[in-house]
């Protein structure tokens, strides 16, 4: 395995210290420590990874040196984009360094929204003419790997990509966390929305734990799952799917459950939700200020204020609150508003370590989804 400090000094002797991205669980450990040891200038969660592409070009063009950008390969739809219409040497030919998590690697075991795009990893790279290798998980070779890589970008201004393999990096814990010690955790959070919701209407919960978090209230409560779309792939679309749903179910409400992560990652979609006018729309933001499911590293969540975001875009109303009292009120006075309304919800970190994943398939959970709405 690699120490993530030997990788991230073998660039820095490249000439390399400049990050940005959006974390990935195989990736958790070197973004822990990228995290921890790069200051605020030198290395930037972005709101998506084509985000992250176009700031690593700007860093380029101010500077001239070769910036860094790490991902789950889940953002490589995100950065096709940037790659084919900025960085592309049949464009500007700006060399970034892609590390990309190899989740659903075929052969390894993963949870269903992976396995596609861990078949499509490489034949994407290949499709869009990036050059690319498997990082070995010996320090010796993945130095000479990381010095090919950077002689490369430097002698043809291309794109190149380190595509990481689970069990890669040595173990690294996040040291820099902040404690915002708010009172309720996002699970409690969950079961007392998924708990107020009239019987007729549907949850579309966004990507990761959010959604575990809410199967697993489903099966405490010996309920079915019908009632809700999981969304476990896809991050940032959630709100769409749930407005896409909305509009053509009026007489029923569609509550979207974010993340703070997820819903920065296509803020603009508050925008699109807010100019459709859904009356039967409610969008909660479980914030942590974090990306919690991929290993807690920061996001801006908390230091923006999202209701304040939701009005301005046009949203009929929006709250936020951190108290179990202050959520129950919320819960109430949501009973007789129209929407579409936000309620913003702030929690604490974290997850209860026994936490389960879906039982049922994606399409098993489409089908009585789908089944659900027509009644
Ligand atoms: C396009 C894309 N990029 C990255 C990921 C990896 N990923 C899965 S969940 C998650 C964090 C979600 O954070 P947030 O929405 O704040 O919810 P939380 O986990 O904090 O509850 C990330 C980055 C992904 N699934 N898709």
């Amino acid at each position: 395995m690699i120490r993530p400090e030997y990788f991230i000094e073998t660039l820095r002797g490249l000439g390399i210290d400049f990050y940005a991205g959006v974390p990935d669980s195989l990736l958790k450990n070197i973004c822990a420590y990228i995290s921890d040891t790069m200051d605020e200038r030198h290395n930037i969660i972005t709101a998506n990874e084509g985000g992250a592409v176009g700031l690593a070009a700007g860093y380029h063009l101010a500077t001239g040196k070769i910036p860094v950008v790490y991902m789950q390969n889940s953002g490589e739809g995100n950065i096709i984009n940037p790659l084919a219409s900025l960085t592309d040497k049949d464009v500007y030919g700006i060399p970034v360094l892609l590390v990309i998590g190899w989740r659903g690697k075929p052969g390894v075991h993963d949870e269903p929204q992976h396995v596609k795009q861990g078949k499509v990893t490489l034949p994407l790279l290949d499709t869009m003419g990036v050059p690319y290798q498997v990082l070995s998980k010996d320090e010796a070779e993945a130095g000479r790997q990381l010095k090919e890589a950077v002689d490369r970008m430097n002698a043809t201004s291309e794109v190149y990509a380190l595509v990481i393999e689970k069990d890669t990096f040595e173990p690294y814990k996040l040291q820099n966390v902040v404690n915002r010690d708010l009172p309720l955790s996002r699970e409690e959070a969950i079961q007392k929305v998924a708990a107020s919701i009239g019987e007729k209407d549907v949850i579309v919960s966004t990507t990761g734990m959010i959604s575990r978090e809410l199967f697993e209230y489903r099966t405490a409560m010996g309920q079915g799952h019908e009632r809700d779309f999981l969304t476990v792939g896809s991050m940032g679309h959630a709100s769409q799917i749930a407005l896409g749903i909305a509009m053509e179910k009026q007489d029923r409400r569609v509550w979207c459950f974010d993340g703070d992560g997820a819903s920065i990652m296509h803020m603009g979609g508050m925008a699109i939700v807010a100019s459709k006018h859904p009356e039967n729309y409610i969008h909660v933001v479980f914030n942590n200020g974090a990306h919690d499911s991929v290993g807690g590293q920061p996001t801006v969540g908390l230091d923006i204020d999202l209701p304040a975001v939701a009005r301005a875009v046009g949203y009929a109303d929006a709250c936020s609150v951190k108290t179990e009292e202050e959520l129950l009120q919320a819960l109430e006075n949501l009973k007789s508003v129209k929407g579409p309304v936000l309620l913003q919800i702030c929690v604490r970190k974290g997850n209860r370590k026994d936490l389960g994943r879906p039982t049922t398939t994606p399409v098993e959970n489409k089908e009585a989804l789908m089944a659900f709405l027509k009644i």
